[in-house]
């Protein structure tokens, strides 16, 4: 948009004014925010009622991204970057006494998502938008995020993230669109018209009230919406005619159990299993999200047998797979479409994202709680899955082991994964090893019965937030070099591969990853206390903490590094400072371990001068969004090693590349792809390669004690973990301890130690070649551009959607 400084300025103090009725002067910092953000809220609200007129006025196809999580972050200066106006901004601003980067802290991040899962959804949100793509959200309004995380004495301590306690400057409630879902009650059949009828009775009411947040789109006048969800008791009616006149307590446990389903997000926990309240939560947006599509659908005319025509409905994971039935009971119970039609507008609708292979993550769900909770989504299920089993039957007549293992229903479970498979057209991995590994592995069955419905998506990244937003200086160096159309074509940074070679190109990279370091160093030594060397290698792993992402060999990897160093304290390695960022789930012990694994190993090495600063281990607390900003720029190695064949993309990898890291990865995921696009001079890679890991997962012939008993640096670290070295307690870290050694490493560390030692190895020699290091850096960044989001988007669009890409909004009158 264009706006002039002079304006801006008047619209800021006349919106602080009406805001709080106070002058800059007396402003607090918090209201200065509201008051900016308000402002920018105000400057999209024109384009997004227009947005929202066209789509429902033209029939342009809508697609709809049902996702439990989105893991936003902030959103001012988001959208004050795709509207353009962030300098003009940050000048009135500066003009009026106030610094833009302040007020940009104070707003507290949106951490609705565990991890990757969520904030790849978020990605998406900001890609479709800016790709002209009519798209939406639809997940739910937590009111306590993913727990904020502090650490006290090493360990992991879990405190509630309400960060809506100051209000929340972007959504709107729409009080107007509330929709109602039904829990529980039974089914009575009956025939009305001769035709079979089923009806809800006895069901316990929630009232579902959508909050919606505009998602902004870079340089176009669109503006797509974030529709989340907030659950709520129905109004007094209902207590009064359920419970008897003035029973408080009822009516009071009444509103508890609702208002408990959008409370919070679950933490992706190896204990989630059997939560009833997580199923409802699953279903509550779900409903509801169909509802209001269905409702809006309605409204513009069109025909209901064309309803596949108009409107994609994505899930992404198994958390929102129960939508294939919920719209089988619209279509049926309500639009009174045959089972026929409502199939195929269903299957044709429907997509989903298989996000893991890790089979605790498989959602199941009981089916006795499934059917109290659910009965009619039950029946329709039973439905489905009956036809299913028949096909299965005419295809491989008898072969009843095959068909159990394939069946939706089965050893009394309902299982998600099977349901959205077989209630949509499409079935995406999201790298191309990880599709292959679903293919061939963990899903071979469905992919021989379905092969026309598999498909790979390779994840990606918005530049704009993972580039432009977090590295202005570097943003404004490829701008300068090969001009700004990389902005809206990405995969143009590859012109910056021409300069590879220019010593003074190269220097500015390095002056910017130097200065980026620089500041991160001082905001270091204010939060934590600890110096570090700004001019050491920033080493970064910032992830979930997971086993099979292996934070464990990199931590002992560090303690290898602080035992050569106390042999011979003169050892000639260079400085580094390796950073962890990573939250583990409340109930996942192992996980906690490790963080106080790293914590323990932080306190010894940065406390012994004997070493000489060699090395300095910071463990950051409470990763999020906001901070992957601020650490991203500032890496120089980045960590990707997990055990090959477990991730099934990562798209932190993806960050660091384009921010000019150099990546330290094994095999996996989109680490194979990155390979491809980079080269492999400019990525270090290690470690066992997939079918090996799936190869010893079938067949054995891996021993953990084998490398223990024969590699005596991995004996004494494994001795270290329990010998007091680092813990006055020897059983700390005994579970780790045992993980590794009694339970044969089921994730390869020891096996995979010698390769990534060599590894850092190579890291150290190459760093000390500062051109070819340089080289390295600017190649990543050049090679980058295919993992923007945007190219992933286009992709879901083009061969899943059916959506089209509009330019820009007609002018509207
Ligand atoms: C969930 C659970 C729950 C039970 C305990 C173990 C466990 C482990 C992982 C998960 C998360 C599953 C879904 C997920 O977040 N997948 C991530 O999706 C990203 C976006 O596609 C992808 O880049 C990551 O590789 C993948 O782990």
């Amino acid at each position: 948009m264009i706006l002039d400084k002079e304006k801006f300025k008047s619209d800021y103090v006349r919106k602080l004014m009406n805001s709080f009725a106070e002058e800059i002067e007396g402003a607090s910092k918090l209201h200065k925010y509201f008051a900016l953000g308000g402002l920018v809220r105000d400057y999209v609200t024109e384009n997004w009622v227009n947005t929202n007129k066209y789509y429902l006025e033209s029939g342009e196809k809508q697609i709809y991204y049902f996702s439990m999580e989105f893991l936003i972050g902030r959103l001012l200066g988001s959208n004050l970057l795709n509207l353009g106006i962030r300098q003009v901004c940050k000048d009135g601003l500066t003009e009026l006494g106030i610094s833009l980067e302040e007020l940009e802290e104070i707003e507290n991040d949106a951490g609705l998502g565990n991890g990757g899962l969520g904030r790849l959804a978020a990605c998406f949100l900001d890609s479709m938008a800016s790709s002209g793509i009519p798209g939406h959200g639809c997940g739910i309004r937590y009111r306590y995020g993913l727990f904020e995380q502090k650490i006290i004495d090493g360990y992991q301590v879990e405190v509630p993230d309400y960060w809506l306690r100051d209000g929340n400057v972007w959504e709107i409630r729409k009080e107007n669109k509330a929709i109602e879902v039904r829990f529980g009650g039974k089914i009575r059949i009956d025939y009305i018209n001769n035709r079979m009828t089923f009806i809800h009775e006895d069901y316990e009411p929630v009232r579902a009230v959508p909050y919606d947040t505009p998602v902004v789109a870079y340089d176009k006048n669109m503006v797509n919406t974030l529709r989340l969800w907030s659950a709520e008791p129905i109004a007094w009616e209902f207590d009064f005619n359920t419970f008897s006149r003035g029973d408080y307590v009822k009516a009071e446990a009444y509103r508890a159990s609702v208002e408990a389903i959008s409370q919070v997000l679950y933490p992706d926990d190896s204990n989630w299993e059997g939560k009833l309240l997580r199923l409802k939560q699953q279903y509550f947006f779900v409903s509801a999200g169909l509802q209001s599509i269905l409702r809006s659908y309605k409204k513009s005319g069109l025909p209901i047998n064309e309803l596949n025509k108009h409107i994609a409905v994505h899930i992404n994971d198994t958390h929102p797979s129960v939508a294939v039935a919920e719209l089988m009971r619209i279509l049926i119970d309500e639009e009174l479409l045959s089972w026929d039609e409502a199939w195929h507008i269903t299957t044709d609708i429907m997509a989903y994202t298989n996000h893991t292979i890790l089979s605790e993550a498989l959602e199941k769900w009981p089916v006795d709680m499934f059917k109290n909770l659910l009965p009619r989504i039950y029946m329709i299920i039973e439905e489905i899955n009956r036809r299913f089993c028949e096909a299965l039957n005419r295809k491989w007549p008898g072969q009843w082991g095959r068909i159990n293992n394939m069946s939706i229903i089965n050893d009394g479970l309902v299982k998600m994964a099977h349901l959205a498979i077989v209630g949509s057209h499409s079935v995406n991995g999201v790298a191309e090893l990880h599709t292959e590994i679903l293919k061939h592995q963990e899903l071979s069955n469905f992919y021989q019965f379905y092969p026309e419905k598999f498909n790979n998506k390779t994840n990606g990244i918005t530049h704009r937030r993972w580039l432009m937003k977090c590295n202005p200086k570097l943003s404004n160096l490829i701008t300068d070099t090969i001009g700004s159309s990389w902005i809206k074509a990405p995969i143009e940074l590859n012109s910056l591969a021409k300069y590879k070679y220019d010593p003074a190109f190269q220097n500015k990279i390095a002056s910017i990853k130097k200065a980026n370091k620089a500041n991160f160093s001082n905001l270091i030594k204010n939060k934590y206390g600890i110096v570090i060397d700004p001019n050491s290698i920033f080493d970064v792993q910032v992830k979930r903490l997971h086993a099979y992402k292996r934070q464990i060999l990199n931590v002992l990897h560090i303690m290898h590094l602080y035992n050569k160093l106390k042999e011979n304290p003169s050892l000639d390695i260079l400085p580094r400072t390796f950073f962890f960022g990573a939250k583990a789930s409340p109930s996942y012990h192992l996980a906690k371990q490790t963080i106080k694994l790293i914590n323990s190993v932080a306190t010894k090495i940065n406390n012994d001068s004997s070493i000489n600063d060699k090395l300095k281990v910071v463990f950051l607390e409470n990763y999020s969004v906001s901070l992957a900003e601020k650490i991203i720029p500032c890496a120089d190695v980045s960590e990707q090693i997990s055990t090959a064949s477990k991730e099934a993309s990562g798209t932190g990898n993806m960050k660091f590349m384009m921010n000019g890291a150099v990546t330290v990865a094994t095999l996996d995921g989109a680490n194979v792809e990155m390979k491809d696009a980079v080269g492999e001079d400019n990525i270090v890679i290690f470690g066992l390669k997939a079918n090996e890991v799936i190869s010893y997962n079938k067949y054995g012939g891996y021993s953990s004690w084998d490398v223990y008993n024969n590699d005596m640096r991995v004996n004494k670290l494994i001795t270290q973990l329990v010998d007091g070295t680092l813990s006055h307690s020897r059983a700390e870290f005994k579970n780790i301890y045992e993980s590794l050694l009694m339970f044969n490493d089921e994730y390869f560390v020891l096996k995979d130690f010698d390769a990534y030692a060599k590894a850092h190895e190579r890291v150290d020699s190459l760093y000390r070649n500062n051109t070819k290091w340089n080289e390295m850096c600017i190649m990543n960044i050049a090679h980058s551009g295919v993992f923007s989001s945007d190219n992933t988007i286009k992709q879901y669009s083009k061969d899943i959607w059916g959506t089209r890409e509009l330019k820009l909004l007609p002018e509207m009158d």
